[in-house]
């Protein structure tokens, strides 16, 4: 046998397999994309020599397999797929060959306007509503005959089963099926519980949940619909255009996704498409991309099919989320408090839309909870702006040793060589070498610099790295004595970039308070606990003078009073340090007992910092609350909320009276409604910047063992 007809086996072997995963157990074993990638490869494989083509070859069916557990349902049309887009040109192109067919049908092209929408991450299933009551409901299948799980879609809330109004005789609505991600979590913590199976993602666990034997189980399971079209329709007519067929089903009770937008061109579609893709992190549901089809519905029939897809409409997918690389090495890293990090060395793959060539896999528990080897393939996913994670191992691709190895944690830190200990109830090991380990150094001094605490801009990593490395830098104090003729000395360093980082570190010694103590890099004190802090206590000789186990006893005391209270039915009293935990107050004590510290401190004052009022360091927006919602285009929500409590304003998570400003960006909601109802003043993120005199935000750089203002030390 050739070794092209060898691989085309092969190839039919393993999409066999992970169709029926997918299909039949709803619990895929491999990302899609390298199901794609493997489906692709067969084609051109089969393109090249077509008498490799067998009857049973997967390219031989559109769709997926039909289990036999359900009764099979004929579609009374058919169900068709999408075409697909990855790239703008792609995007182009579709325009340009819709423009082109209506010309040819003699359509006036210059009314051709489009419709956007999401493209859910879901079930697609067939509604048919007769005399508006669902008779029937049916999977998608291989298109033209799915599966009837009418029993067990009569119990998902969210798809109503008598419509409201006038209904047609006969109506099928087409739409997905699908699971709030939230939801799912929860879901899978129950699977846990129950030692049951887990998902592997909520499109599974909607396929896996809506393909159950018994309804009452998938009445338990929180299941969603979303509609996008429809199939047959009897006995009514229809809105012309798709995005008044979307209302009017919305109209008669289904529920209809709110992201949509019209569109004149391709540009208006890209732009969509770009929003969507900055928005998708932040929707309690997954989506794959978003779809586009042509608003006139009448025109739809004109334009014709290619194979199963309509040339009406066009999936735009987002990047893959999730791809297969290799594990080729652990290496330990070791953070700003101690912690010890295993970090995944990942052969670089293209995922989420950048090159991943590395992950966090938090701690050896984690190692072990995902029984991960050096040299397994793994299944990596980078989702949105989060941090890549590694998901699992594939088992069944495990290579052979020496390439493959289990990961043992280091049992001297892999810095200084001191101990490492894991305390009793802790995942996590720690080297104890304090500031005599120069990773430890290193990490205080970036998170010391940042912008959220001295922001000393131009002091980086690479920088740092020398500085501690030469012996330059011990401690934070060491900074305020550097000159620009020993920074000029060192790599990639100018005379002038010199003179401005000692400009910079110099212009830091005017902080405020709550700024520097979060600087100090207190285990617990995030930013919202250095500003409780920087409330109750003028200056560090305050804290130092601080009788913390006296106050950790009168809190409890005063928290014991107040569940008293409460239980009488009284307002409860307030409590010193609202908010801050023991644990918190254990580590304060810790950290100003420590006669180092105390030396560190003190360098500090020599050096001349002194705090400045923190409304002082910025007021323009003192006294004025503000709200935000919707995406703002450069800021997160919460760099926004810091960028106000920087210049004095106030935050605040919902319109009311007292609200001064909304500041809206795209795809705001309710907040914008309510805003408009009470005449309060809306604003973008410019004008928010303008009101505070900043520039454009920098973003700070994530460290995955300590992500900024959460302190997980
Ligand atoms: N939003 C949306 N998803 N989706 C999937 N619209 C949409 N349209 C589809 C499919 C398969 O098919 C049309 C041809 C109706």
């Amino acid at each position: 046998m050739d070794s092209a007809r060898k691989r085309a086996e092969k190839l039919r072997e393993l999409l066999a397999r992970y169709d029926y995963e997918y299909y039949v157990l709803d619990a895929p074993s491999v990302p899609d994309a390298e199901y794609d990638r493997l489906f692709r490869e067969l084609q051109q494989l089969e393109r090249n020599d077509p008498s490799l083509v067998v009857a049973g070859s997967p390219t031989q069916r559109v769709g997926g397999a039909v289990s036999g557990a359900f009764a099979a349902v004929r579609h009374s049309s058919p169900m068709l797929s999408l075409n697909n887009a990855f790239e703008d040109d792609e995007v182009l192109a579709f325009d340009r060959r819709v423009r082109e067919r209506l010309a040819e049908e003699g359509l006036p092209v210059g009314e051709l306007r489009y419709s956007a929408e999401l493209k859910y991450d879901g079930v697609a299933v067939s509604l048919r509503y007769e005399h508006g009551l669902l008779a029937q409901a049916a999977t998608r299948g291989d298109g033209t005959t799915g599966e009837d799980v009418t029993a067990n879609v009569r119990t998902v809330r969210a798809i109503p089963l008598r419509l409201v109004g006038i209904a047609p005789s006969v109506l099928e609505v087409r739409g997905e099926v699908l699971m709030y991600r939230r939801d799912f979590e929860r879901l899978n913590e129950r699977q846990r519980h129950a030692g049951e199976r887990e998902f592997v993602n909520p499109r599974n666990a909607a396929a896996g949940s809506l393909r159950q034997l018994d309804p009452a189980v998938t009445a338990a399971r929180p299941l969603r619909f979303f509609a996008y079209g429809v199939g047959e329709v009897t006995g009514a007519g229809l809105p012309d255009t798709h995005s008044a067929l979307l209302d009017w089903l919305a109209r008669i009770g289904l529920p209809v996704g709110a992201e949509r937008a019209a569109a004149d061109g391709p540009q208006d579609l890209l732009a969509f498409y770009r929003r969507m893709q900055s928005l998708r992190p932040k929707l309690a549901y997954d989506i794959d991309g978003v779809v586009y089809k042509v608003e006139r519905r009448h025109w739809h029939d004109a334009l014709g099919f290619v194979a199963r897809a309509p040339r009406f409409a066009l999936a735009h997918k987002f990047p893959a989320e999730e791809a297969l690389t290799e594990l080729l090495d652990i290496e330990v890293q070791v953070g700003r408090t101690g912690k010890l990090t295993p970090v995944a060395r990942l052969r670089p793959v293209f995922v989420g839309g950048v090159t991943v060539t590395n992950a966090t896999l938090h701690n050896e528990d984690e190692i072990a909870r995902k029984d991960l080897l050096i040299g397994d393939t793994v299944v990596v996913r980078r989702a949105g702006d989060v941090i890549p994670e590694v998901v699992r191992a594939l088992p069944e691709r495990r290579s052979e040793p020496p390439r493959r190895r289990a990961f043992a944690m280091p049992r001297a830190c892999p810095v200084c060589g001191s101990a490492v200990v894991r305390e009793e109830g802790e995942a996590d090991w720690r080297c104890v070498g304090g500031l005599y380990c120069a990773a430890q150094r290193k990490q205080a001094l970036l998170h010391f610099a940042q912008r959220r605490a001295m922001d000393i801009e131009g002091l980086g990593e690479k920088l740092v790295d020398q500085l501690v490395d030469a012996g330059l830098v011990r401690t934070p104090a060491d900074l305020y004595r550097l000159d620009v003729a020993t920074l000029a000395g060192l790599e990639r360093m100018g005379e002038k970039s010199a003179a401005n980082l000692v400009e910079a570190i110099g212009r830091s010694r005017r902080a405020g308070f709550a700024r520097f103590l979060f600087a100090l890099g207190i285990r617990h004190v995030g930013e919202e606990v250095a500003r409780v802090l920087a409330q109750r206590y003028a200056d560090t000789e305050a804290l130092m003078r601080e009788d913390w186990s006296a106050l950790a006893a009168a809190k409890a005391a005063l928290q014991k009073d107040n569940a008293r209270r409460r239980a009488r039915g009284e307002p409860p009293g307030p409590v010193p340090l609202e908010g801050i935990g023991p644990e918190i107050v254990a580590s304060l004590q810790r950290f100003f007992e420590e006669p180092h510290n105390r030396q560190v401190i003190a360098a500090l004052h020599a050096a001349g910092i002194e705090f400045v009022r923190e409304a002082e360091a910025g007021e323009r927006l003192a006294g004025r609350t503000f709200v935000v919602t919707g995406t703002l285009p450069t800021m997160s929500r919460e760099q926004a909320h810091e960028l106000i409590r920087r210049h004095g304003g106030t935050v605040a998570s919902s319109v009311s009276r007292k609200t001064d400003f909304l500041v809206a960006g795209e795809a705001a909601g309710s907040k914008l409604a309510r805003a408009s109802e009470l005449g309060i003043a809306v604003i973008d993120e410019d004008a928010l910047l303008n009101m505070t005199g900043e520039a454009l935000p920098r973003r700070v750089p994530d460290d995955p063992d300590d992500p900024v203002g959460s302190d997980p030390a």
